[in-house]
């Protein structure tokens, strides 16, 4: 930029001073007219240290002091005006904001008219804005910005009003290099896991600022955010570097804990067991589970365990599942196992069948009746499901018989001429109960005679081993439940155990 309006400037500048320094000479001097000056002493605005390449920007006020025999007319206002100025190398003049001063009260002195004594001056009552980019070289500059004036409204002898002095100021500013951007952490701290196996890293607490950079920097942590971190301390590093290519790193460390209990579900609820075992039974329950917001699979214990062998009376089962961290929660349900008897079957064979020493013998052809009454828990069942069983004294193919019942008992009819061997058990079952059985010996068999086609072959329904069952009672050995229709031992007469070895 040329350096003659600067120079023109400090010289008026100086004037001005002298001007201020004495109506007199100021009279004597300049048939100029009234200054106006910014209020900043000297016409210097020191801007201090300054970022390269910073803007800055400074309200600049300004003073109309009365000089000379033209004057602003009362009623006016001066109206500064941006008007170019000069820059350092690489600094720039961004903006500079027009200014309205306060219009000039009546007491003003008229056009023609020497200034009073004490000269009259007047605060402008309104700033410029300056807006400046800094250079990028360290160390001192210097900016100049003038204003250009003019009236509102117009007035009498505007061109002279002012005289030839310029309106403008100095702005200084140090220019420093490029300032490190600076990172905002957070001090190491800890947290409530918040997820399978640890804690989901959310940094968006973390930024930086830069001086120099607008918008500022964005800081870059690692592990990152989005990153689980595990149980334990985990030190995090974070580094930010600005767009004149200064870094800044630090640090901190996140301890991620888990002190939140785990939470069980499936916890049976209390229960009864029936059982005929005296001594009692087997616990069976579904072990429960248990969910943890850090530990996928927490443990679960149960004491006591299910297949365990419990008494008679009231169990409880305490339930307890505990997180990887030690946390644990507890529950528990009662089982409450009561003893029922078993239940007993016996039979009385009936005329023309003799038990005696549990022995019946008869001839090998004869078409026998089997006459038997059946009795479950001494109450005499005359209804439901019963057979009779027929099979070899050493094992082997036997016979299947469907009784009906009749007569106040149950009848069937065996013909031996289909049986196989001289000697048999014969068996009486009710409700699957052995009910009672005696040995079968045929007079005249022939103990080695080729096998003849049973008229009613044995079922699958045939009870199993009846050959070493003991006659007359039987056990269900596995556990009742509760609801299950009892014999009426009411019922009379008691039955004849005749039946029973
Ligand atoms: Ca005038
Ligand atoms: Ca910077
Ligand atoms: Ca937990």
């Amino acid at each position: 930029m040329n350096h003659r309006p600067l120079r023109r400037a400090i010289a008026l500048s100086l004037l001005a001073l002298l001007a201020l320094a004495g109506t007199a000479s100021a009279d004597r001097l300049f048939a100029d007219g009234d200054l106006v000056s910014p209020t900043t002493p000297q016409g210097i605005k020191p801007l201090g240290d300054v970022a390269a390449g910073a803007e800055v920007s400074a309200d600049i006020g300004f003073v109309l002091t009365c000089v000379g025999v033209a004057h602003v007319d009362a009623g006016q206002s001066v109206v500064l005006t941006e008007n170019g100025g000069t820059q350092p190398a690489d600094g720039e003049i961004l903006s500079v904001t027009t200014a309205v001063l306060d219009p000039v009260p009546s007491d003003w002195a008229d056009d023609g008219a020497g200034c009073p004594d004490p000269v009259p001056s007047l605060p402008g009552g309104a700033v410029s804005t300056v807006t400046l980019r800094a250079p990028t070289v360290p160390g001192p500059h210097t900016f100049t910005v003038a204003w250009a004036r003019s009236f509102q409204p117009a007035g009498n002898g505007d061109s002279l009003a002012l005289g030839p002095s310029m309106t403008s100021i100095n702005l200084t500013m140090n220019v420093v290099g490029n300032i490190a951007p600076r990172l905002v952490l957070p001090v190491s701290f800890s947290v409530q896991g918040n997820t399978a196996n640890g804690w989901t890293a959310d940094w968006s607490g973390i930024s930086a600022t830069d001086p120099e950079d607008a918008p500022d920097p964005v800081p870059t942590c690692t592990p990152s955010t989005g990153t689980t971190l595990h149980l334990g301390t985990t030190p995090v590093s974070c580094s930010v570097t600005d767009r004149g290519g200064l870094t800044t790193t630090g640090g901190f460390d996140v301890t991620v804990v888990d002190t939140t209990d785990p939470v069980l579900a499936g916890v049976p609820a209390d229960s009864e067991v029936i059982t005929s075992d005296p001594t009692g039974t087997t616990l069976t329950y579904a072990t429960p589970t248990a969910t943890d917001i850090v530990d996928p699979s927490p443990d679960v214990t149960c004491t006591p365990a299910t297949d365990t062998h419990v008494g008679t009376g009231t169990t409880t089962v305490t339930c307890t599942a505990t997180d990887a961290s030690g946390n644990s929660v507890e529950d528990a349900f009662d089982v409450t196992v009561s003893y029922r008897a078993p239940h007993t079957a016996s039979a009385t064979w009936q005329d023309p069948i003799d038990v005696s020493g549990n022995t019946f013998s008869t001839n090998y052809g004869r078409t026998l009746p089997i006459k038997v009454r059946l009795f479950v828990d001494d109450a005499e069942v005359m209804t439901g499901s019963a057979s009779i069983t027929v099979t070899p004294c050493g094992g082997g193919t036997g016979l299947e018989l469907s009784p009906t019942s009749g007569g106040g008992r149950w009848n069937a009819s065996l013909d031996t001429s289909l049986l196989v061997g001289s000697c048999h058990t014969v068996t009486a079952w009710v409700q699957g109960l052995e009910a009672g059985s005696f040995r079968l010996e045929l007079r005249g068999a022939e103990p080695t005679r080729a096998n003849k086609t049973p008229a009613t072959p044995s079922s699958t329904a045939t009870p199993a081993s009846t050959s070493d069952t003991k006659a007359g009672t039987a056990t269900e050995a596995t556990t009742e439940q509760p609801g299950t229709s009892k014999p009426d031992r009411s019922k009379d007469p008691k039955p004849d155990k005749a039946g029973k070895k």
